[in-house]
């Protein structure tokens, strides 16, 4: 029996695509450039299954009229809001993703940023690299600690809960939570944590918001003006979900104007192009979208990724299916 073709939109860690080779037929994307709308199209139509990432913008037009001969999306990412679901399941296509194993390493990644805004290091490095370091100071960019401090997490799953326990148990950070379910009174109990119904109440009370909820166009602008201007002047906006959850002119200018006293990005609204405004915010921390970057959980993900298509192709179900 042949193998299952399957089409791969970027490169992966060299031990998952060699894994990839000895059970499918893959095609891989040699340049490595993200694909555009048409690429993907004809994938759909020539392979069994397509393997995109967050590049992959898979809009209601990114999906053939025709019934494709892909079957399945695999996605490499747990985050799929660059996925048009209501056109997958039209299609009766299986979408899946790759949680769990990327929890750590973006939870690590909100803590960097936490430590990295709130002890001014991004500003540090740059001003020592120009040559501006003119030596100690009892003065010189003195920032805040996050010992003690509250800590609101808007979205508590996987990713949340990892932050949370870094924060909890790390910084003795007080924990309070928003979720769009409850949650279960012994997982807030394993953190101390409190579950604040009101998202204006959270962002009102916490030193650090940090967000860790889906993307998508039901979250667009979740933190907008008014919320940011709920915040406290002395708190920091913590972003390593997507960008679109964030109206970031809005941040921009509550950033500019001291409204809150930094943020730290890792995903923007647009990625990879940046805005201006947030380019120019000394008291931004932005980094490229790292959430996941660690040679360990790349392989993971590609892992996970095949452990869903083995088991589709087997006819059973994948454990990671959200479509
Ligand atoms: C991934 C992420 O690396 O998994 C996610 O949702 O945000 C990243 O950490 C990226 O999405 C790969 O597709």
């Amino acid at each position: 029996m042949s193998k299952p073709k399957v089409f791969v939109t970027r490169r992966w860690p060299d031990a998952v695509e060699a894994r990839l080779q000895h059970l499918f037929d893959p095609i891989f994307n040699d340049s490595d450039r993200p694909l555009g709308e048409m690429d993907l199209l004809q994938a759909m139509s020539h392979a069994d299954a397509l393997l995109p990432t967050v590049t992959d913008r898979m809009g209601a037009s990114a999906f053939p009229v025709e019934q494709p001969r892909v079957k399945i999306i695999a996605n490499y990412g747990v985050g799929f809001s660059h996925i048009d679901i209501a056109s997958a399941r039209n299609r009766g296509l299986v979408v899946t993703n790759t949680p769990d194993v990327l929890s750590e390493c973006t939870a690590d990644l909100a803590l960097t940023l936490m430590l990295m805004v709130a002890r001014r290091a991004g500003e540090g490095e740059r001003e020592l690299r120009n040559g501006g370091w003119t030596g100690w100071r009892p003065t010189h960019l003195v920032g805040q600690k996050l010992s003690g401090k509250i800590l609101g997490i808007v979205g508590f799953g996987r990713i949340g809960r990892e932050t949370a326990r870094r924060a909890r148990f790390g910084f003795g950070m007080t924990i309070l939570v928003h979720n769009r379910s409850k949650v279960d009174a012994a997982v807030l109990a394993e953190f101390g944590a409190r579950q604040v119904d009101d998202l204006d109440e959270l962002v009102g009370q916490s030193d650090f918001v940090s967000l860790h909820c889906p993307g998508g166009e039901a979250n667009r602008n979740l933190i907008d003006a008014k919320r940011l201007d709920r915040m406290k002047p002395t708190a920091y906006l913590i972003n390593t979900a997507r960008g679109e959850v964030v109206d970031e002119d809005a941040l921009a200018d509550a950033l500019n104007t001291a409204k809150i006293a930094g943020a730290g990005l890792d995903v923007f609204d647009g990625e990879p192009d940046v805005r201006a405004c947030l380019l120019d915010c000394p008291n931004a921390v932005l980094l490229p979208h790292l959430g996941s970057a660690t040679r360990e959980t790349r392989e993971a993900m590609g892992y996970r990724v095949i452990d869903n298509l083995v088991a589709y192709f087997a006819g059973d179900e994948p454990g990671d299916r959200v479509v």
